[in-house]
């Protein structure tokens, strides 16, 4: 008989977590309680179980994800053939992505959650979680990094977001889809792996204070002077492909002439950030010019976590968010 694959499950809290009946969702249980049934598990699968952190994902902190990032990594380390977290979803995209910058994942890593308890009619978590071990035995999995496994979904930690509140198919990535899905105790991959890794040259705990500001019509410069003292760094999710106000774009031009980085997000869910399209106050071409950084296809929360774990290893912002080539010319 084969060697079974040896999955590490870490549970770290949120709805596939709560605990029956739990009216007002805030008691977990323990890991225990959430590995399948040895008849409910799939084929060839030892699951070697462990509680992390146990709470929603609203509380979590970039010195929990650093907490986290080292218990996968110690997983690893351990020998485990793959690793599947289970999370709240509504910060699980960053988490995934945090797992991405900070754990070289030689193996699977597969993050999940679920948005019905149990409690509710039609749980989702024990499906998630079968689909999710599934995924992370399977090897070739790993070059993909971390992948959120959910609704029999494959997605990689890069592009995937939680695009309804309450819909049991709750995730989607906008920009390319799924890469593989799950069918019957099977995976199978659609697509290859992301072109590069978001793996950051240097790690270190988190120690620096990155905000995040949203953008929409008639925002000014106000909120990002109020915000600036208080932050060693600042990702604003701009308009469009990466514009802002004429009085917002004076403000992080600010920031940033005051030694902050200033990275340029944009608050639509899909599509590219603009290098040499529009000119004047607030646009593109003007950030750009004055020392703002682009963050490229990466949303306002991950860019943001990008930020923060990469000065918190000194690793400088213009590495982080490298300019793009010039564009030919049109
Ligand atoms: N309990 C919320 C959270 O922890 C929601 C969820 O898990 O789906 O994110």
């Amino acid at each position: 008989m084969a060697v079974p694959r040896s999955i590490a499950l870490i549970a770290t809290g949120g709805t596939v977590s709560v605990a029956p009946p739990s009216a007002d969702c805030q008691t977990h249980r323990g890991v225990g309680e959430l590995v399948p049934r040895p008849g409910d598990l799939p084929d060839g699968i030892e699951v070697v179980p462990r509680d992390a952190l146990g709470m929603s994902s609203r509380r979590m902190t970039p010195d929990d994800l650093w907490t986290l990032a080292s218990t996968v990594t110690e997983a690893i380390a351990a020998g485990s053939n793959g690793v599947v977290v289970t999370h709240g979803t509504d910060t699980l995209e960053e988490t995934a992505y945090a797992l991405g910058l900070l754990v070289e994942t030689r193996v699977p890593v597969v993050i999940t959650g679920a948005m019905r308890s149990p409690h509710h009619s039609g749980p989702d978590g024990p499906a998630n979680i079968r689909a999710a071990l599934v995924a992370a035995a399977v090897p070739d999995l790993a070059p993909y990094g971390p992948t959120v496994v959910f609704q029999d979904e494959v997605h990689v930690a890069r592009l995937v977001t939680k695009m309804h509140s309450t819909r049991i198919a709750a995730f989607s990535s906008p920009a390319a889809g799924p890469v593989g899905f799950v069918a019957e105790d099977r995976l199978e991959l659609l697509l290859g792996p992301p072109p590069g890794t978001d793996l950051l040259p240097g790690r270190a705990a988190p120690s620096v204070r990155v905000g995040l500001l949203p953008t929409a019509t008639g925002i000014d410069g106000s909120a990002a002077e109020a915000l600036t003292p208080d932050v060693d760094g600042l990702v604003v999710a701009a308009l469009g492909a990466g514009h802002v106000s004429p009085s917002l774009g004076a403000a992080l031009v600010a920031c940033a002439e005051a030694g902050k980085p200033v990275v340029v997000t944009s608050r639509c869910p899909d599509g590219a950030l603009l290098a040499d399209t529009y000119a004047g106050a607030g646009s593109e071409r003007e950030l750009r010019r004055a020392g703002l950084h682009f963050a490229g296809t990466l949303s306002p929360p991950k860019a943001r976590l990008r930020l923060l774990f990469g000065m918190s290893a000194g690793t400088p912002a213009a590495e982080l968010f490298p300019a793009p080539p010039p564009a030919p010319k049109r």
